[in-house]
């Protein structure tokens, strides 16, 4: 995907000193070994100040264009542990509105463009994160990752993303790092459920944990209504079980998580609002006793119920918890000097 990016900023010509490529973190391959990444996040989890030193003097720049709880205090958190200085924008409360196509003519809403506002936030920091939704109103624009590609490409700083159009790297990291501390057997199944909700939600979460569970060592299953299948390129050999219940059968963990329709003619809409794909105790009681996962904010009664959550075998507190030994093992990579070329891992 970013080397698509182009075609999208077409023949900007910034002339800015700014527009060397740093690193960047967008998707799983940017870890590099998954397995070395879990284990210096196991490290970083036991000492999280052990590093204070490589931050000093540098500053995180977290930019928002959505809302967030999560990402926001702990990543912020994580740039603390490192010792950063770190600074928070939301772009649509007190920041301009920012226009993001070239070539319209801007007589809106918006008075600046992200042309000239992102080398002007790179210019008072050290590292990026951005969040950026989906927006469902062109399957390219968001496919190809528009906007955190215009960091990437305009920025001259390392960039990760903090759920993108397409992933929740962050996220799916920090599933994995609470699928490894939980796991009781060494391959465990692991369910990727869809459940239901009142609003088209992106499909970042689910597409990332799909990318991370198929780089790892887990028997994956994903289980949707038809029409709910996800883009290829997330699913890749995945099992894909139409039958809830038979998809839970033996299951190790359960990850629920809604979405909206990625498949054309239905992109961004919502197709099913049945409620019997809500977790209860019904398709529990055919696990393995799984731990229960999702990343959180979660509608009760729709995606899971209270019973379910609120029960032993529930564990969306620590994965939210991991959530800042990811951002921190991702910020400590983007930090440190790295002779890797371009392209490599992080
Ligand atoms: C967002 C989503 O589904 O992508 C963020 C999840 C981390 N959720 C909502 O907007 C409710
Ligand atoms: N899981 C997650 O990213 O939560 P927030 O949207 O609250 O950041």
């Amino acid at each position: 995907m970013k080397n698509t990016e182009n075609e999208i900023i077409g023949e900007a010509n910034l002339n800015s000193p700014l527009r060397t490529r740093a690193r960047s973190y967008t998707n799983v391959k940017d870890l590099g070994n998954l397995q070395d990444a879990v284990k210096e996040a196991l490290e970083i989890k036991k000492n999280r100040f052990a590093y204070k030193h490589i931050g000093e003097n540098k500053t995180l720049l977290m930019v928002f264009f959505n809302s967030s709880l999560r990402t926001r205090l702990s990543t912020q958190k994580a740039g603390m542990n490192l010792g950063m200085n770190t600074m928070v924008l939301d772009i649509n409360q007190g920041a301009w509105k920012l226009e993001t196509e070239r070539g319209v003519v801007m007589d809106g809403d918006k008075p600046e463009h992200i042309l000239e506002a992102i080398p002007v936030m790179a210019s008072y920091c050290d590292v990026i994160g951005v969040r950026a939704f989906a927006q469902f109103e062109d399957k390219a624009f968001d496919y190809q990752e528009t906007i955190i590609n215009q960091f990437i490409e305009h920025s001259g700083k390392p960039v990760f993303s903090m759920e993108g159009a397409t992933s929740h790297p962050l996220q799916a990291f920090a599933d994995l790092i609470t699928i490894e501390e939980y796991k009781d057997k060494p391959r465990p199944k692991v369910v990727l459920t869809w459940a239901p909700h009142p609003r088209a939600l992106p499909q970042a979460v689910p597409n990332s944990f799909a990318d991370f569970m198929n780089e790892a060592d887990v028997d994956f299953v994903i289980t949707h209504p038809e029409g709910y299948e996800l883009a290829p390129q997330f699913v890749r050999g995945a099992r894909v079980e139409y039958d809830q219940m038979k998809a839970f059968e033996g299951a190790d963990f359960v990850y629920a998580k809604n979405w909206a329709a990625f498949q054309d003619p239905n992109y961004g809409k919502i197709l099913s609002k049945d409620m019997n794909w809500t977790v209860s105790s019904r398709q529990m009681a055919v696990t393995n006793d799984a731990r229960f996962m999702h990343c959180l904010p979660v509608r009760r009664n729709m995606i899971v119920t209270d019973e379910v959550i609120e029960g032993p075998r529930s564990i969306v507190i620590p994965e939210a918890a991991n959530r800042e030994i990811s951002a921190q093992v991702v910020i400590k990579r983007l930090l440190s000097p790295s002779n890797l070329p371009e392209g490599e891992a992080l």
